[in-house]
């Protein structure tokens, strides 16, 4: 039978609706019961003003990391689910506000180009809500394929305000 081997995958959980500490715990505990997952570790959870139309709440952000056996569009379509059943609405406007966003940020050190999934994920190079959190749990010489080390990341992304405000 084949062996599939695991691969370490990042995921960004991000709120700014219906009660978004309570979205992002739902949302941790639906990802770790996947079959063809284990979590390792999720980090803190961290507010920050919205990127994009600021008429809207703050955001809570969160990134969690697993070991997976599944294939990057099976994780999607997985954490799509989990979107959809926790009643996500894609209201058509661009960086509008959302109940829930799950977004693969990392999967190994893959590089991948699809139509639906582009990973590393666009965005994460820059976005103090993805590299905080991102850089509480995952060790500072992680690759981010095309961009380099986290930590090098992290100390060209300004401080614009994150904040730590408790566990998931
Ligand atoms: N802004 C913040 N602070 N956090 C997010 O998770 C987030 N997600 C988004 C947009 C609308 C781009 N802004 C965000 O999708």
């Amino acid at each position: 039978m084949p062996v599939t081997e695991p691969v370490t995958a990042y995921i960004g959980l991000g709120s700014n609706l219906e009660h978004p500490e309570d979205q992002l715990r739902s949302a941790r505990k639906a990802i770790a019961a996947l079959a063809g997952l284990r979590e390792l570790s999720i980090s803190s959870l961290y507010r920050s003003a919205p990127m994009g139309p600021s008429d809207q709440p703050d955001y809570v952000n969160a990134v969690m990391a697993v070991s997976t056996t599944l294939e990057p569009l099976q994780l999607l379509d997985a954490l799509q689910a989990i979107e959809q059943a926790q009643g996500r609405v894609r209201s058509g406007e661009r960086w509008g506000p959302r109940t829930l966003d799950l977004d693969l940020l990392l999967y190994g050190e893959q590089n991948i180009d699809l139509p639906r999934l582009n990973v590393p994920h666009p965005g994460l190079a820059q976005r103090e809500f993805v590299l905080y959190p991102l850089a509480e749990i995952a060790p500072p010489q992680l690759n981010v394929p095309g961009h380099g080390a986290l930590g090098d990341l992290l100390k060209q992304c300004p401080d614009r305000g994150i904040r730590v405000i408790g566990r998931v």
